[in-house]
């Protein structure tokens, strides 16, 4: 049995296929991680999402903000966008079956086993990883509960509060965890959020870095498989983290890794024939910031 962790797919489904079947992959033995962002901006996501459940027995999965922006849109079409590529999904006759799935994935998943976690964005540095466990569990349960699902997706969007703190309620508490969970790039060593400044390792605010990066950061002694960080380019310099979007669906690369071996696997995905947007377009569309989640 092997378990594999794979990068962002945003709906690019034959570089995923490329992956699987360069590392032989077998469903029925092996386990596939998801670091979230299973669809949007790429060219098959309704695909991609029924791949995923066709084979849901096999996979851990973590959500991303692309992700949960779907869940949002399947409860009032009004939240999709121009840039947004997640009509075909809502439109489709098994979307309730495929939504109801995705609802009930989670935030963040640790294998105790492995001593490995697995988010789409990141840790904060204020946070051990029983509090993040703690704290996820809170908006899964949200996410499975019909009576609160809709509040929830309705207030998750927002940039503030930029800071946790534990007297927060309602949909505050939420929306703040949620944005740690899968909108995380730049905080503060004591957890305060930036999430507007772009992608690129040069824009961080004074007294701001990657969440990563903060020396005493509390979860530092788990492995952290993330996403969600196209502009790290694979490569987070910090031990014990595993940053796994290496920009699929900018016309970069899928990456697969090895969770027990550390091997890493790249499937290209400039040259499957489909559209993207030009890279100039990169900083502006890369993820859904201000409005989303
Ligand atoms: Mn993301």
């Amino acid at each position: 049995m092997a378990v594999y962790a794979v990068g962002d797919l945003q709906g690019c489904l034959q570089p995923l296929k490329c992956l699987l079947e360069r590392v032989r992959f077998n469903p029925a033995v092996d386990r596939l991680w998801l670091v979230g962002d299973l669809v949007n901006r790429g060219p098959e996501s309704l695909e991609t999402l029924r791949y995923l459940y066709a084979m849901r027995d096999s996979l851990v999965c973590v959500l991303g903000n692309h992700d949960l922006h779907l869940l949002a849109a399947w409860h009032n079409v009004e939240r999709l966008k121009k840039s947004d590529t997640l009509r075909e999904i809502l439109e489709a006759p098994d979307a309730d079956q495929l939504l109801d799935w995705l609802r009930r994935q989670k935030l963040l998943h640790y294998d105790e086993q492995r001593g490995v976690a697995l988010v789409h964005a990141g840790i904060p540095p204020q946070w051990t990883l029983g509090k993040a466990l703690e704290l996820a569990a809170e908006v899964e349960q949200v996410l499975r509960d019909d009576t609160r699902l809709k509040l929830y997706l309705d207030g998750m969007y927002g940039n503030e509060p930029n800071k946790w703190s534990k007297d927060l309620s309602g949909v505050d508490r939420l929306r703040v965890i949620t944005n740690y969970f899968t909108r995380m790039r730049f905080c503060t060593a004591a957890g305060k959020l930036d999430l507007k400044s772009k992608e690129g390792l040069d824009t961080a605010p004074k007294g701001y870095k990657p969440w990563f990066a903060h020396k005493d950061r509390r979860s530092r002694h788990v492995q952290i498989i993330f996403g969600h960080w196209a502009a790290l380019e694979g490569q987070a310099d910090a031990p014990g983290v595993v940053a796994l979007d290496t920009g699929c669906v900018w016309g970069g690369a899928m990456t697969l890794y090895n969770v027990d071996s550390g091997e890493m696997h790249r499937c290209d995905c400039a040259d499957d024939g489909t559209p993207r947007p030009p890279v100039s377009q990169l900083n502006s569309t890369i993820s859904p910031e201000g409005t989303s989640p």
